[in-house]
């Protein structure tokens, strides 16, 4: 694990390609901010006045600065190319599939996150901002059939470990942005777009506790744009558990909906 750069623990299945990228990325700036430091130095004594009374209107012409500038392009190129745009194209392209994946709409608002899950039908029930009231948060119309059957949490986010989880991510009001650092996720939530925003977690909190040693330890969802007075306490938490856990949580929230 990259600890040099102070990152989070890594606890998805792209987290440490993008780590990877991430460290090249310093290291190059590492390399420049050295280089154009001495190259700096050396061109104030290079040029000193005391050494070049006239000014010279051509300047440089060596092949040195030429090369310079072409390896340095040639390296940000091959970022971008090589490890950039792929890792882009997999995280927006790459969705995984419906069946396969947990999906799970996140509706972002001042200042919370709310969760809906669709239950056995496989289908989200119908929202609709008319009916959204301090008990309903997010306007789901509980007189639709597929609504009957989904679980809305707020502020907490409960996943199976080793699945893809395919968030549909939207927000009530103002922009927000999902952010779960050790799932190397942030994404904006835009007023009026649904945005897909997919991951696999890798560890579960129990094992990311013990890990850490950090008894008290949970994955935080935090609002990573500012998007008000209330910005600082906009966070929810992500659990991720075993399959087992999961079914058994989903199970209970199933059953707390027929009471
Ligand atoms: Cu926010």
């Amino acid at each position: 694990m990259l600890t040099y750069l102070g990152l989070p623990a890594q606890a998805s299945s792209h987290a440490e390609e993008l780590d990877h990228m991430l460290s090249l990325v310093h290291w190059l700036m590492l390399v420049l901010f050295i280089g154009w430091g001495i190259y700096f130095l050396y061109v104030l004594f290079r040029f000193r006045r005391g050494a070049n009374p006239v000014a010279n209107y051509t300047g440089a012409k060596g092949k040195i600065s030429k090369g310079t500038e072409v390896a340095v392009a040639i390296v940000e190129v091959i970022l971008l190319v090589g490890y950039a745009f792929p890792a882009w194209a997999t995280r927006v392209k790459a969705l995984p599939s419906e069946n396969e994946a947990l999906v799970v709409r996140v509706v972002g608002e001042q200042f919370a996150w709310n969760v809906q899950y669709h239950g056995p039908d496989g289908k989200f029930g119908r929202t609709d901002v008319r009916l959204v009231t301090a008990d309903n948060p997010l306007g789901l119309d509980k007189s639709d059939p597929a609504a009957k059957d989904d679980v809305t949490t707020i502020n907490q986010l409960n996943v199976p470990v080793g699945r893809p989880v395919l968030v549909r991510l939207s927000t009530k009001d103002v922009i927000h942005s999902f952010g779960l650092y050790e799932m190397r996720v942030k994404q904006d939530a835009i007023p009026g777009m649904d945005t897909p925003v997919w991951f696999i977690p890798t560890v579960t909190t129990d094992e990311m506790r013990q890990r850490l040693s950090k008894p008290d330890f949970d994955y935080e969802i935090t609002c990573s744009q500012l998007c008000g007075l209330g910005h600082f306490r906009m966070r929810g938490f992500v659990t991720v558990q075993s399959q087992a856990d999961f079914t058994k949580w989903f199970d209970e929230q199933l059953k707390e909906l027929q009471k």
